[in-house]
């Protein structure tokens, strides 16, 4: 009879732990909550089927990775595949998010989602070759730690916002080509001194709105390391500030520019594609003025 007792005891104390061992996962309970938004938002698609509430987010889910000591979430990259809706504000309540990725898919549309901003441990965004749309939300210049925003491939409208000019971190590198944006560089990313590169290409061939007179451009950002404007419809000639620049790699072919190339600094280096199919730019690397 004791014996019997200690067994069941035993037995029970057995299902106790192992219970108890099943309940431990690594995964934050808000981490958790949030990524069930994002899934319910998207109508709970065949592509996030791994994230089932019985699993273990750190573990089990997939286009989830977690800090190995602080378990939270801090990757969540979700791409090339069937996935139809807009991004939630709920992806704001992943605080400890360093990289977030949501490109290529079939059917994002809708704006950027500025909750996009508090997420102030992201160093990496790309929500590119989705149909997005809407203006760059002003925000994301809150966001400290920003190392490269690619939001190309859409189908944005208006500038870069004006807030660029005063990120909150350094300036991060900018991919912005094929989307219907308009206006000009913003004067003030010549305050920045981290190195960074802006493709701001091919946003007229959707809608003929990348438009501004290059010639205005009175200080090219000295920290620029790579500029691609070509296929917009910048006029003007090239700047004599490009001499005093840090620009390794330049194009500006496919605009409406005209002028002699300034002489000095990397400008004669580049290739003549970076100049060619433009009203009258002349000079070296292209032919010289007549
Ligand atoms: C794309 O998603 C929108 C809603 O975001 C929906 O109205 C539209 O029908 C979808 N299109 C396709 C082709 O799935
Ligand atoms: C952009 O919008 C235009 C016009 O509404 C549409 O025809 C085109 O398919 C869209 N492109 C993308 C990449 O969503
Ligand atoms: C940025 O530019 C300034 C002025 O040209 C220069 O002193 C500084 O070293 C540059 N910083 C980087 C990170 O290239
Ligand atoms: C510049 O862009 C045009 C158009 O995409 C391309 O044909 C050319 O090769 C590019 N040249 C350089 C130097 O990047
Ligand atoms: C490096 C960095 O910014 N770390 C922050 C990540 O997010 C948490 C929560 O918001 C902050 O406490 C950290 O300072």
């Amino acid at each position: 009879m004791r014996g019997e007792v200690l067994l069941l005891r035993t037995l029970l104390l057995c299902l106790f732990l192992s219970a108890a061992v099943g309940k431990t996962e690594r995964c934050n309970p808000r981490d958790k909550a949030a990524l069930f938004k994002i899934k319910e938002s998207f109508g709970n698609p065949y592509l996030l089927a791994s994230w089932h509430p019985d699993a273990d987010c750190c573990t089990s889910w997939y286009q989830v990775e977690c800090d190995p000591t602080t378990n939270r979430i801090t990757a969540l990259t979700v791409f090339a595949g069937e996935l139809s809706g807009q991004l939630p504000s709920a992806i704001g309540d992943l605080p400890f998010l360093q990289k977030l990725i949501f490109r290529k898919l079939t059917n994002v549309t809708g704006p950027v989602q500025p909750a996009i901003a508090n997420l102030k441990n992201l160093t990496f965004l790309d929500l590119s070759f989705n149909s997005l749309t809407g203006s760059i939300p002003s925000e994301l210049a809150e966001l400290p730690n920003l190392d490269a925003l690619h939001l190309d491939r859409n189908n944005l409208t208006g500038p870069i916002p004006a807030s660029f000019g005063s990120f909150k971190g350094k300036f991060p590198s900018l991919y912005l080509s094929h989307n219907r944006l308009s206006g000009g560089i913003p004067p003030s990313l010549a305050n920045y001194n981290n190195d960074f590169a802006i493709d701001l290409s091919r946003n007229q061939l959707q809608g003929n709105l990348f438009e501004f007179d290059f010639s205005k451009v009175a200080v090219l950002p000295p920290n620029m390391t790579s500029l691609d404007m070509n296929h917009n419809k910048i006029y003007g000639s090239i700047p004599a500030a490009a001499v005093d620049s840090d620009l390794q790699f330049l194009n500006v072919s496919y605009n409406r520019l005209c002028g002699k190339i300034p002489t000095g600094g990397q400008l004669q280096s580049f290739d003549s594609s970076a100049y060619f199919h433009n009203r009258c730019l002349c000079g070296a690397p292209l032919e010289s003025c007549k």
